[in-house]
């Protein structure tokens, strides 16, 4: 199988909403570099087709996500414009596989970020807003499962991002501390504190950047980074009403 195959074939379990069975089942050597490659033929099929290539996310940066889905590797992947929902909107689940959600915090840049030593100072310097987020994650897998390499190809499982409003630009040493609550149809799921993201999401994002720099890629103004999900993630099925609750918002949506 090519790079440009199995780019195609998740292109089209997207698109068909049916998952596929892991790549790795049929190109067991597949390694996370070549996966990268397959993450980015998928990249320009989405841009071939219309899309725009809006920030970054990244993936598995804390135990709980670690342990949910059995990977102890951080991950990265891209986020386009469509994939953008908004707060209080409805998610059509029949456009999706097995979708699930997940809280975060997201990073909005002002500036340009590249480098493979840059420093937290200079991520800082680089923030435009610091905004609480959910993630809509949906694997192109079988059953939700897959090894490392077959997670990457799969652009991380990315499908969907809310952002909030409440920004905590001025008042970055809470946000470690910031509480989440979700809750589906009223009742708590999942609670957590972005702590969980290597003591400060904000890690993330340097984690980020130097890993992108390495491929000679840098963050442009008016990206969007998604610093990990901070607690296990929550399946929905049509007719759900997830609330994710923070401190001083409610990012909301129902599944239809
Ligand atoms: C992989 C994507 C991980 C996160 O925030 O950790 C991720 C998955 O859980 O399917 O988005
Ligand atoms: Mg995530």
């Amino acid at each position: 199988m090519t790079h440009s195959i199995a780019a195609t074939k998740l292109r089209e379990a997207k698109k068909n909403h049916t998952p596929v069975a892991q790549l790795t089942k049929e190109w067991p050597e597949l390694k996370a570099e070549d996966a990268y490659q397959i993450q980015s033929a998928l990249l320009e099929l989405s841009v071939a087709e219309g899309d725009v290539l809006c920030g970054y996310k990244m993936g598995l940066t804390s135990k709980a996500k670690q342990k949910d889905v059995g990977v102890d590797e951080t991950i990265h992947g891209f986020l386009l414009e469509s994939y953008e929902v908004h707060k209080g909107g409805t998610i059509d689940v029949s456009t999706k596989i097995h979708p699930r959600v997940e809280p975060e915090i997201a990073v909005v840049l002002k500036t340009r970020l590249f480098g493979k030593f840059v420093t937290l100072r200079e991520v800082i310097a680089a923030i435009d807003c610091v905004v609480p987020a959910c993630e809509i994650i949906d694997s192109r897998y079988e059953n939700f499962s897959f090894t490392l390499p077959d997670v990457i190809a799969d652009n991380t499982s990315a499908t969907g991002f809310m952002l909030g409003r409440s920004d905590y630009k001025n008042r970055l040493d809470e946000v470690p501390f910031l509480g989440v609550i979700m809750k589906k149809n009223g009742e708590i799921v999942e609670t957590g504190a972005p702590a969980a993201i290597f003591g400060d999401p904000l890690l993330s994002v340097v984690d980020l950047v130097r890993t992108l720099a390495v491929r000679g890629k840098g963050l442009e103004p008016g990206m969007v980074v998604l610093t990990g999900g901070i607690t296990a993630s929550m399946t929905f099925t049509k007719g759900d009403v997830i609330e994710i609750l923070w401190p001083n918002e409610t990012l909301s949506f129902r599944a239809s």
